[in-house]
């Protein structure tokens, strides 16, 4: 009887514990945007990148982000010559959302420009994607530089929906990361 009793203590404290726990995870602030390293896949043999792109994946900026990121924070990474393939699809329930890689320009554009790469956007670039809708990029990055994965649908780059493709000759695979945001 004695060993039941504790256990009952024991169960009440755990019961009692729990709420608390609860309390003190909603008291913490949200994580920040993490990188997922499934994101990206490596083919090195057909030198490939493979990208999901996902628009709106999270509530960050009324879900004007890409991967959860805004504003340049997060980077793209390519070396040149590889083939890209990004599979777009748009996460938003509310809103439509496009894809274009642009070149890295200032003042941000207000809605569809020329691609920086043949074939280097989705469809519907002006109107966006509907809500879980999908549409595949496939470009050859075969010129260095700094781009942007820029949402065309008009007012939404401007707002903070892009984010960073590096064209690099000196890097020996891709890779993603975050990147400090701002301004390009
Ligand atoms: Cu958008």
């Amino acid at each position: 009887m004695t060993s039941l009793s504790i256990a009952s203590i024991i169960a009440v404290a755990v019961g009692a514990a729990s709420p608390v726990v609860v309390r003190a995870q909603g008291d913490v602030a949200p994580p920040a945007a993490t990188v997922d390293p499934s994101w990206l896949q490596v083919d090195t043999a057909t030198r490939t990148a493979t990208f999901q792109l996902v628009a709106g994946l999270t509530g960050l900026n009324g879900a004007l982000n890409f991967n959860g990121f805004r504003d340049g924070g997060l980077t793209l990474t390519v070396p040149l010559g590889w083939t890209v393939l990004m599979y777009f699809r748009n996460h938003d329930g509310m809103l439509p959302h496009s894809a274009e890689i642009i070149a890295d320009t200032h003042p941000l554009p207000t809605g569809p420009v020329a691609p920086a790469f043949a074939r280097a956007f989705t469809l519907r670039l002006e109107q966006g994607l509907a809500s879980e809708q999908t549409d595949d990029l496939r470009f050859i990055a075969d010129r260095g530089g700094s781009y942007l994965i820029f949402c065309g649908v008009p007012g939404h780059g401007a707002a903070g929906m892009w984010v960073r493709l590096a064209v690099s000759g000196s890097v020996r695979g891709p890779s993603v990361a975050a990147t400090p945001a701002g301004k390009p």
